[in-house]
């Protein structure tokens, strides 16, 4: 017998063969973590509580073993870049219509429990994360169409494909887990994932991927014209350094490598739309090689409500097929976290030791 595997009770949920450790929850499992999210919706009222971020490693303990030793398994092995977790019921009418604006101030307790358990189970992964650049410095984002970006490369756009990428690859603080849980999916819209270790690479290019050659530029969710966040204090030094970062970055950023850690199964940095294109003919040529084999080796998973997925971000990358919103309240509408294993390593860019927001 190979490694244990969880298995597939219910049809598979993806089209390819790629590292995919899928855990469908079965009804006892499910009522029990219905029942934790209840009580700490009700004990918190708010996903970005700061009581709560900070009790929610103490919480997740509780839920139940198989899920935990599931993710823990996930996080430990690096066996597979994408865990999916199926089965927690979405009530429709519960969280009412897919927002038209980002900022709408809408009622919280419409997605709480549902947040609250996705959060618990990354809680299991490491600690979520924020950017002070990223939708007004919240925890939780929301992934849904908006009319305005319809056609832009941005978890808000819908009838362009998002291009697959690694989150935030610009950033040394990128998230070590990509969580995007999904409310609603009626266009069946697919999240695209291409594991690395699924990529066939010559060894010259891959050795030329190894070396710091390679220069990437902040994405749009990072530039100013999309956060409108204002501080003051201590806050707002932050904020002015992490936007000169976002600059630097812009106008000259350092060369970094695209493939790095384990020689025989490295991690991978990559998101063409936001690198600089080489002048040198043997990097644009290995960046092309890397592209046709990501194509080859790309999977998809079409997310159902109350499904959650982790990718790994240093082991995959990941996009979203285009679809036609309607832009009527019926939108394909996910929640999602960025989760960092080590929340020291940006500690000179946060403010106090249990704050979350990186600026
Ligand atoms: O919409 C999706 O399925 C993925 C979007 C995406 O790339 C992201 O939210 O980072
Ligand atoms: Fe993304």
């Amino acid at each position: 017998m190979g490694p244990e595997k969880y298995p597939l009770e219910e049809p598979s949920l993806h089209d390819k063969e790629f590292g995919v450790l899928e855990l469908s929850l079965r009804d006892a499992e499910v009522a029990a973590i219905e029942r934790i999210a209840a009580e700490v919706a009700h004990r918190y009222g708010d996903i970005e509580s700061a009581e709560f971020h900070r009790d929610s490693r103490a919480i997740a303990e509780e839920l139940p073993r198989r899920v935990r030793e599931a993710l823990h398994r996930f996080r430990a092995s690096e066996s597979d870049s994408t865990f999916v977790t199926s089965g927690l019921p979405v009530d429709d009418e519960r969280v009412g219509p897919t927002p038209p604006e980002w900022r709408d101030n809408r009622e919280p307790s419409r997605t709480l429990v549902y947040d609250v358990a996705f959060f618990l189970m990354a809680a299991l992964l490491g600690d979520p994360i924020a950017w002070a650049t990223q939708q007004d410095g919240r925890i939780m984002h929301d992934v849904f169409p908006l009319k305005a970006h319809e056609n832009e490369q941005i978890g808000w756009g819908s009838a362009q494909l998002l291009t697959w990428h690694t989150e935030d690859a610009f950033h040394p603080l990128r998230t070590d887990y990509l969580g995007l849980m999904c409310l609603r999916n009626n266009e069946q819209v697919e999240t695209t994932v291409a594991d690395v270790s699924d990529l066939d690479i010559d060894p010259h290019n891959r050795e030329i991927l190894s070396q710091k050659r390679f220069r990437f530029v902040p994405d749009n969710a990072h530039r100013p014209q999309n956060n409108g966040l204002v501080q003051t204090g201590q806050a707002a030094e932050l904020l002015r350094r992490s936007q000169e970062r976002v600059e630097k970055a812009m106008s000259d950023p350092e060369p970094e490598a695209v493939l790095f850690g384990g020689p025989e199964l490295p991690y991978l940095r990559i998101d063409p739309e936001y690198m600089l294109v080489p002048e040198d003919p043997e990097e644009r040529k290995a960046l092309d090689v890397i592209s046709s084999a990501i194509d080859v080796a790309m999977g998809g998973v079409v997310l159902q409500p109350g499904d959650i997925i982790f990718v790994d971000n240093y082991r995959a990358v990941h996009g979203r097929k285009p679809f036609k919103a309607r832009f009527d309240g019926t939108d394909r509408w996910l929640r999602r976290l960025n989760v960092a294993r080590d929340l020291r390593k940006s500690r000179d860019c946060r403010l106090d030791a249990e704050s979350r927001v990186i600026y």
